[in-house]
C-alpha cells in the first residue's frame, strides 16, 4: 500500500505509545479541601472546583519533584516496548513543565525544583531511542486572561483570543520546537469552538520550523496529520487511515490517588490487539505522583504487555488494518502485516482445544506459533450448502502465553473476506 506522508512512517512502525499527565496539579492527587475528583480527572481539579490562580499557583511554589528521573522513564518506555512517549508540556492549567521565556508561569521559574522537565525528557528518550513528542493545551489555558476555559478568575466578555494567542501560544509552541530537538510529534488537545483561522495558523507554524512533527487531530477541523479517536475508546470496524487512541490505565490522567480502578493486562492485551487490528495505534497513559514517580500498579500491568511484546513484538510493530470478518471473535482476533495473519488467543478453548473461525476464503498455505516458531495444525474447508468458509485450528491444551498466544497464519495473498449475504 502505498501512503502519502512518509514523515509519518515511524509512528506508523510504532502502534504502541506511552503518554504521561504530569503537572503541579499531580501533588493535589485528584482532591481538594478534603473532597474528590472523582471521574472528572484529576488534571482537571483547578476547573472542577474552580479554585482561584491565586491560591492554584500556590501548588508551583512548594513543587520538589525530587524521585523525578528522566533516565528511568524513558528507559521504562523502552523495555516495554513503547515506541513514543508523550509528555503534557502544558495542560490546560496552563502551567509550563519547561523553561518558557513567554511566560514565567513555568516550572523553572515557579518552583523549588527548578529543572526542565521536557528538557530532560528529550534528552533521555533520544538516549534509548524512543520518539519524544510532547502534549500542549493550545486553546484551554486556566492561567491565561485572555484564553478559554476559566471563567472564575477572568470575565469572558473581557477576552482577546488573539493576545492569548500571539504572546502566548506561538511563542510557547515555538519555544518546545526549537529547544529541544527533533519532536516526533505534538499533541493537541480541546479545540472546541477555536476560530478555525487560528488552527491553520498554529498547523503552518508548527510545519514551518519542524516540518516532519506530525500533528493530532485535535489541532482541530481535520487539519491534523492522523485521526484522533475519542478517549477510551475502540472503533467498531477497521478504519484504514492513521489514527491513535489515548486511553487511561485507571479513570484518570492526572495522579489520583483514589482512583485505583486498574484495567488489568488482560484488558490492556485486548485494546492493543483490537486497535492495532482496526488499524490504530495505542497510546496509553501514565499519571506520576507529586514526587515524580509512576505508581506502582500502573508500572507492573505494564510490564506484564512490555515481557509479551518481546515474544510477540512482530504480531504488533509495523501491522497495518487487518480486515473486517463477518463473526465477532470473543477469543481476540487478528492483526495484519502483509499476507500474514496474526491470531491473537487471549482465550484458551476447551477440549478438544479447536479454534474455529469463519469468512477467510484466501488459502493458508502455513501455521505456526510465534512464540516457538513451531508449526501447527489446521483444516481449511468450503461448505457450499451454507456457503461458509471455516478454518479450524488445532491448539495445545495449554497456551504458550498465558496472556495472548499468537498463531502466523501464512497466506498465499491478500487475505480475502467472504462477507456475509442473505
Ligand atoms: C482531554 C483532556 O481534557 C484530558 O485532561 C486529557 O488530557 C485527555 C487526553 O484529553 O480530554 C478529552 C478530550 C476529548 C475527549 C474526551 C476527553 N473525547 O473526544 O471524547
Amino acid at each position: 500500500m502505498i501512503r502519502e506522508k512518509d514523515f509519518m512512517n515511524w509512528w506508523r512502525e510504532a502502534k504502541f505509545g506511552m503518554f504521561i499527565h504530569w503537572g503541579i496539579y499531580s501533588a493535589l492527587a485528584g482532591s481538594w479541601n478534603g473532597k474528590s475528583c472523582g471521574m472528572l480527572g484529576a488534571e482537571w481539579i483547578m476547573r472542577n472546583f474552580r479554585i482561584p490562580l491565586k491560591e492554584y499557583r500556590r501548588i508551583a511554589d512548594s513543587f520538589n519533584p525530587t524521585e523525578f528521573d528522566a533516565e528511568e522513564y524513558a528507559k521504562f518506555a523502552a523495555d516495554n516496548g513503547m515506541k513514543y512517549m508523550v509528555f503534557t508540556a502544558k495542560h490546560h492549567d496552563g502551567f509550563a513543565m519547561y523553561k518558557s521565556k513567554a511566560s514565567s508561569y513555568n516550572i523553572v521559574d515557579a518552583t523549588p525544583f527548578g529543572r526542565d522537565i521536557v528538557k530532560e525528557l528529550a534528552e533521555a528518550c533520544k538516549k534509548y531511542n524512543v520518539k519524544f513528542c510532547v502534549y500542549y493545551s493550545q486553546y484551554q489555558d486556566w492561567e491565561d486572561p485572555n484564553a478559554n476555559g476559566n471563567d472564575w478568575d477572568y470575565n469572558e466578555a473581557d477576552k482577546d483570543f488573539k493576545i492569548y494567542f500571539e504572546n502566548k501560544l506561538i511563542p510557547q509552541v515555538n519555544e518546545l520546537l526549537t529547544q529541544y530537538g527533533d519532536i516526533g510529534l505534538i499533541w493537541f488537545d480541546t479545540p472546541y469552538d477555536m476560530p478555525r483561522e487560528y488552527c491553520e495558523q498554529l498547523v503552518e507554524y508548527v510545519k514551518s520550523i519542524q516540518p516532519n512533527c506530525i500533528i493530532n487531530g485535535r489541532v482541530g477541523y481535520y487539519l491534523g496529520d492522523y485521526k484522533q479517536m475519542s478517549d477510551n475508546s475502540i472503533p467498531v470496524l477497521s478504519y484504514p487511515g492513521d489514527w491513535e487512541t489515548p486511553f487511561t490505565i485507571n479513570n484518570t490522567w492526572g495522579y489520583d490517588k483514589n482512583d485505583t480502578d486498574w484495567k488489568d493486562p488482560k484488558t490492556i492485551m485486548e485494546m492493543l490487539v483490537k486497535i492495532n487490528s482496526r488499524g490504530g495505534n495505542l497510546l496509553l497513559n501514565v499519571g506520576p505522583d507529586e514526587l515524580g514517580r509512576i505508581p506502582e500498579r500502573s508500572a507492573e500491568i505494564i510490564q506484564v504487555i512490555g515481557r509479551w511484546l518481546k515474544i510477540n513484538g512482530e504480531s504488533i510493530y509495523g501491522t497495518t488494518c487487518a480486515p473486517d470478518f463477518p463473526y465477532m471473535m470473543a477469543w481476540g482476533g487478528f492483526t495484519r502485516k502483509s499476507n500474514k495473519l496474526y491470531m491473537h488467543n487471549l482465550k484458551w478453548p476447551v477440549y478438544p482445544y479447536i479454534r474455529h473461525f469463519g469468512g477467510l476464503k484466501t488459502k493458508i498455505n502455513r501455521a505456526y506459533f510465534l512464540a516457538d516458531g513451531s508449526e501447527v495444525e489446521f483444516i481449511q474447508n468450503y461448505e457450499p450448502a451454507r456457503d461458509e468458509y471455516n478454518v479450524r485450528v488445532k491448539l495445545p491444551e495449554k497456551p504458550l502465553c498465558e496472556l495472548n498466544t499468537v498463531v502466523v497464519l501464512e497466506l498465499d495473498g491478500e487475505p480475502e473476506i467472504h462477507q456475509l449475504k442473505i
